[in-house]
């Protein structure tokens, strides 16, 4: 069963449910002020948008990527402190920061198949551990943005399914469908199976779908080229790190002679890249 949390709920009751089953839902995280300017801004992108997606999306799904960049208003989501408590939960222990990995938004309609299950994982590969006991290295959220039932196409996860040996696939009955009212959130592990379900509904069911990654693992979308500086400089401060304008560790990342932070915004007087930084930032592990 997937258990489902107010958000209210401490962060240690959220985490205790998301490491013993790699899933919980976190109810009515987001209400209309966070997704109602997100949903506005959206709007003429989805209509314009018809219903496609191939084999792995199932045919019948208006995909829209680069929602961090269509959508300003939605950098409340990425930035939310609950979600950001998670994320330091599960993510900092492998690294020293962590950096949004990907943001898309995905409406499913009738007439298609379900999209195929996977874990969000295995886009990077043979190269990473797997294993149940390697470290968790992306923490998947999706929103919903419109009402989630196991009718209209709700995401479909397999909880437990983190700790399975990463060959293992699920069988239809193992994966249960994630109901959750409009502003209620999913948060899962990288290896958490999990596919979008099939809408036999009129309706559409609306999700939106990003990630966090540890630092030092590139992120899925170009998230870097979709959000120039100019743009991203009239998100909040977080949320531009998030994107990626904040050096990881505390080098790699670095453009134009300087700590991507200050692309955003002017570099002090004297900055000088990377002379400014002790050189016990470069060489200490
Ligand atoms: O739309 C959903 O419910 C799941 C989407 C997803 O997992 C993906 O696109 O990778």
């Amino acid at each position: 069963m997937i258990e489902h949390l107010p958000s209210t709920a401490s962060i240690d009751a959220l985490a205790e449910a998301l490491d013993r089953d790699g899933v919980v839902v976190v109810d009515d995280l987001f209400g209309e002020d966070v997704l109602g300017p997100v949903r506005e801004e959206l709007a003429p992108v989805l209509a314009a948008t018809v219903p496609a997606g191939g084999d792995f999306l199932g045919h019948s799904t208006k995909a829209i990527p680069g929602l961090m960049a269509r959508s300003p208003s939605f950098a409340a989501c990425i930035i939310d402190p609950v979600l950001l408590a998670l994320a330091d939960h599960v993510l900092l222990p492998s690294c020293r920061d962590y950096q949004l990995q990907i943001a898309t938004a995905q409406e499913v309609w009738a007439g298609g198949r379900s999209q195929l299950p996977h874990r969000d994982e295995t886009v990077y590969g043979p190269v990473l551990d797997y294993s149940p006991a390697a470290p968790q290295y992306v923490l998947g959220v999706i929103v919903a943005g419109s009402p989630f039932t196991a009718d209209n196409g709700a995401t479909r996860i397999a909880p437990g399914s983190h700790r399975w040996d990463p060959d293992r696939v699920a069988a239809p009955d193992e994966l249960e469908p994630a109901a959750m009212d409009q502003g209620s959130a999913v948060v899962y592990f990288g290896r958490t199976i999990h596919h979008a379900g099939v809408n036999t509904t009129a309706g559409g069911r609306t999700a939106y779908i990003f990630g966090y990654s540890v630092g030092w693992l590139r992120q899925e979308e170009a998230l870097l080229v979709e959000c120039p500086p100019d743009y991203v400089a009239t998100l909040p401060e977080r949320a531009q790190q998030l994107i990626g304008y904040k050096a990881y560790s505390p080098i790699v990342g670095w453009a134009a002679d300087r700590d991507p932070d200050l692309l955003t915004r002017p570099a002090p007087p004297g900055y000088t890249w990377p002379a400014s930084m002790a050189a016990t930032e470069l060489t200490t592990a």
